[in-house]
């Protein structure tokens, strides 16, 4: 046992120093400790999404010369925990962690707070009733981007003269705060809307296999014709479903109206080529927000608790020429 806490310890100080080597530090020597080290657990890579979300961490790390101890939890919650122990052994400034799921925190979280890291939730929220357990949250309005899917839709009823619209819903993560929210929003918006049944709703994690599987299983179940909408929680689960759709010779964005959550570069274009009708944006770009925040915190300011950044909605009937390059 005593053998494998020292080879831990070894392996810990190994992936600190590859991780903080050529960062702007307060010693001389390339392996030195910078002057801010950010830890940094981020849950997985399963979506374009995450994966900007994690080179925008990266760049903004080193635009601001913080060191960035970086562990990918590909997934696994335990796996966050014991990165989020790792970072409070080593001692980083600032904890910055995406939680995969809002519950099971708590634990890890006092021994943060006790060890006197601010920890600062990224993307995503906890379900903690003791809001000191975080410093601050900066992340998207994931109830805000539900309603917009839901007032999209019910522009797009009127614009078809729908008398009635049948819906299946395609969700993100079970527990985890997008997927909780982005259900909310949604049926807050259509809700009291008789044109509209909500069929079924069920998981695809945020993966774009599981989002194939689900549309399988939903076109076995209802038919090729008794899907009027499918509203899908993030794009990589949608261009799954789209796959799945162009097999069996459907045409998504005409036969059946496709709403998607994100705005990854993939998902643009097939938006403006009809195959989705609507997109709720969600930016990954927070890296340069979070360090401007370890930066303060750094310095002794107070920080806001909670920040969203702005976002908007990408439709079939928006001019969307001058869209820029999403960048993931
Ligand atoms: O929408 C999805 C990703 O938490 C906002 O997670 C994030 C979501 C994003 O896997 O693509």
């Amino acid at each position: 046992m005593k053998k494998l806490r020292i080879l831990l310890c070894l392996a810990l100080a190994a992936l600190c120093l590859g991780a903080l080597a050529g960062c702007n530090s307060d010693q001389k020597g390339d392996t030195a400790r910078p002057a801010v080290v950010v830890g940094f657990s981020q849950l997985g890579s399963e979506s374009g999404w995450r994966i900007g979300n994690t080179a925008s961490m990266e760049q903004a790390a080193k635009d601001w010369g913080f060191g960035l101890m970086l562990d990918n939890a590909n997934q696994r919650q335990e796996k966050q925990i014991a990165a989020i122990r790792s970072f409070i052994s080593y001692q980083v400034d600032v904890i910055v962690f995406s939680p995969i799921v809002e519950t099971g925190w708590e634990n890890v979280l006092n021994e943060a707070k006790k060890a006197g890291i601010p920890v600062i939730l990224m993307d995503r929220m906890i379900d903690a009733k003791d809001d000191s357990l975080y410093t601050a949250y900066i992340g998207a309005d994931f109830l805000a981007e539900g309603r917009r899917a839901g007032e999209y839709l019910i522009k797009k009823a009127d614009d078809m003269r729908a008398k009635h619209l049948n819906i299946v819903e395609i969700t993100g993560t079970v527990d985890s705060t997008p997927m909780r929210e982005r259900q909310l929003g949604f049926r807050e918006a259509i809700g009291g809307d008789e044109r509209f049944t909500l069929l079924e709703s069920i998981s695809g994690d945020f993966l774009r296999s599981k989002g194939e599987e689900c549309m399988r299983y939903l076109l076995h179940r209802y038919g090729t014709e008794g899907i009027d909408v499918i509203y899908s929680h993030n794009d990589e689960m949608t261009l799954g479903a789209l796959d799945v759709l162009e097999s069996v010779g459907m045409k998504p964005g005409q036969d059946v109206v496709i709403i998607s959550v994100d705005g990854q570069q993939t998902a643009v274009d097939a938006l403006l080529e009809g195959r989705i009708n609507c997109i709720a944006e969600c930016t990954p770009h927070l890296g340069d927000a979070v360090m401007a925040l370890v930066d303060a915190l750094s310095r002794g300011e107070e920080i806001p608790k909670q920040i969203h950044p702005e976002e908007t909605v990408f439709s079939e009937f928006d001019d969307l020429s001058g869209l820029e390059p999403r960048g993931y």
